[in-house]
């Protein structure tokens, strides 16, 4: 069980007793320097493409939503790319996106957001890591209830390591803390496994993710909840597969085109 305490706390929180109490935090502004590029519209759909000076504020008007998070470097914007159809700088670095890119639809009442990374971010302080991840936890709290697929997007080749390193110094992993505070929030959390292409034997891989995320393997009977891509190639077919499932579970099937 995941406790926004803990999320606010540190980099990789403490694990602390369960509590029935709901923690407060205070809201931390980001002061943005990076804002999202525009893109072109000449997809279908009339897509949007919106600037971002401020995590809340400038959140477009949607009623269902699509949210892609994870730490940073594992290809959210990259993925974001692939389901848009736009481009969305990406980087070698860790924290290339400090704002959300929202992407919508003029005449469609959704849209894709890709939040910036959390963990480390080269050239980034930790109070403002800090704040991030704040902004971060208080987006996805706030609008648990037009989110309808929380994303967590994993490095699938680091991922395992790094949630062993945290887990062993006592801390809780930044990706199983997001997958459990997403269920918190009412949101289902749904883990693409990123950057396939840089794994060797990827059954295995995933077995192990699923383990660490408390699903009991083998993944095969989570495929509906963990979806192997490589977003770089453009293969996010399993991906989709989850988010079809999920907008039919959800009555939204006029969403299904989306994603396919
Ligand atoms: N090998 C491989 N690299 C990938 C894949 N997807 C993304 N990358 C690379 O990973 C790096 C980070 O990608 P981004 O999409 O910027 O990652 P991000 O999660 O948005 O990063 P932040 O904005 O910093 O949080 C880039 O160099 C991408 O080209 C993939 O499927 N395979
Ligand atoms: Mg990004």
């Amino acid at each position: 069980m995941i406790w926004l305490s803990d999320w606010l706390c540190g980099l990789a929180g403490s694990i602390h007793p369960p509590t029935l109490t709901k923690p407060t935090a205070s809201r931390v502004r980001v002061a943005g320097t990076l804002t999202a590029l525009r893109a072109t519209h000449d997809a279908p759909f009339k897509p949007r493409n919106h600037p971002r000076t401020d995590m809340f504020e400038d959140r477009p008007d949607r009623d269902a939503e699509v949210v892609l998070v994870g730490r940073s470097n594992v290809g959210k914007s990259t993925l974001m790319r692939e389901l848009t159809g736009h481009d969305f700088s990406t980087g070698g670095k860790p924290g290339v996106t400090r704002q959300p890119n929202h992407f919508d639809w003029a005449s469609e009442d959704f849209m894709f957001t890709d939040l910036p990374g959390f963990g480390f971010m080269s050239g980034v302080e930790e109070e403002h890591r800090e704040a991030i991840k704040t902004n971060i936890v208080h987006y996805l709290e706030e609008n648990a209830e037009h989110i309808l697929a929380g994303v967590v997007v994993m490095d699938g080749k680091a991922a395992v390591d790094i949630i062993d390193r945290h887990a062993e110094r006592g801390n809780v992993p930044h990706d199983v803390e997001m997958f459990g505070f997403l269920q918190d929030v009412g949101v289902e959390p749904i883990v693409a496994v990123n950057k396939t292409d840089k794994i060797d034997d990827l059954d295995e891989r995933l077995d192990e993710i699923c383990d660490r995320l408390g699903l009991y393997p083998p993944w095969q009977q989570w495929s509906d909840r963990v979806a192997p891509i490589c977003a770089k190639r453009g293969d996010i077919e399993a991906l989709e597969e989850c988010l079809r499932t999920r907008f039919h579970e959800h009555n939204r099937d006029d969403l299904l085109k989306f994603v396919s």
